[in-house]
């Protein structure tokens, strides 16, 4: 009987699954090449982790990892219902208070290796923290799209750990009342944007859709929903999605370096950010939000259960 310890927390209402114990074992590679051999060689770990029936679609996991880079305090690969992904900015806030709450770290800053690069995190108290992100850069503005159903649509792609596209919401007002609406638009646009053949740098997948309307408040901000790869939307204001959203604004001129932003997810929860400019036009975003620690666990994989590696991964 296989058991796993897992630590969960939310940030901002997103949830982040940190495993610290009885994770697979993935070599001494550089944390890509770590990710890749998780990829290939453990999907029914990850499948097990946040799939139902132990988990759900919103989940995204983060299997911790010993840094390959000694001055970080721990290295970690995000993954979520469908695959892994590169960067997480919710889920960076989360691993930084479950180390906080495992005592690994103390108040102060701290680096934290992803497959896509170092990131820093510094975390303020227990539940504060504020990630400084790796460098965002919109890749193309204003794209066309046919958009079936809806009017003519533009939006931009931009990278902010993640692949985006950012649309203006068609008039959908960016609410709980109106989640499926938001989520058949957002869908849509995914369909289209693979239909047309429009990807990001390198022919990248651009697999998170960022829908916006302004935020009416003082100061600059926007509330957005976002769909995630595997579906479900971010309760959270998504990090790597709000960090798309600082590339876009500084190429477009509307927010200054060190400029507050906010930005607020579908369920009112917020994000407060700003940048600095990096090199080669990039911008460094900075995210602060909260976490909490919601339960301590030891998952167990009884070799008995026919889904004791989730739904996607029964039978293996
Ligand atoms: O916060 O970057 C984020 C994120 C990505 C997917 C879900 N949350």
């Amino acid at each position: 009987m296989k058991t796993v310890r897992v630590i969960d927390s939310h940030t901002a209402g997103e949830p982040t699954r940190v495993v610290v114990e009885g994770g697979p074992d993935l070599g001494s590679g550089d944390l890509a090449t770590r990710r890749e051999i998780f990829r290939r060689d453990f999907d029914h770990f990850r499948s097990g982790v946040v799939n139902e029936p132990r988990g759900s679609d919103v989940i995204v996991g983060a299997l911790l990892s010993e840094p390959v880079d000694r001055s970080c305090a721990a290295g970690v690969i995000f993954f979520n219902n469908v695959g892994v992904i590169g960067m997480c900015g919710h889920g960076t806030i989360g691993v930084a208070v479950t180390l906080a709450h495992l005592g690994r770290i103390e108040p102060g800053i701290h680096r934290i290796e992803t497959p896509v690069g170092a990131v820093s995190v510094e975390l303020h108290d227990k539940h504060r923290v504020t990630v400084a992100n790796v460098p965002s850069y919109r890749h193309a503005a204003d794209v066309s799209l046919n958009v079936p159903g809806f009017p003519k649509t533009t939006g931009d792609i931009a990278w902010g750990g993640n692949w985006f596209f950012l649309v203006e919401s068609p008039g959908i007002e960016i609410s709980l009342p109106n989640i499926e609406r938001l989520g058949g638009f957002a869908r849509a646009v995914r369909a289209a944007l693979e239909q047309q053949g429009i990807r990001g740098e390198d022919g990248a997948t651009i697999d998170h859709i960022e829908v916006y309307e302004p935020l009416e408040a003082a100061g600059k901000g926007a509330r957005n929903f976002v769909l995630c790869p595997g579906g479900a939307y971010d309760r959270s204001p998504c990090g790597t999605g709000t960090s798309a959203k600082l590339a876009c604004l500084h190429a477009r001129g509307e927010l200054e370096p060190d400029e507050p932003w906010r930005q607020q997810s579908v369920i009112g929860t917020v994000f407060d950010a700003s940048y600095a400019m990096g090199e080669h036009g990039r911008v460094l975003p900075r995210i602060t939000g909260n976490a909490y620690v919601t339960a301590e666990s030891t998952l167990i994989f009884d070799e008995a259960d026919p889904l004791r590696f989730g739904m996607c991964g029964a039978g293996r």
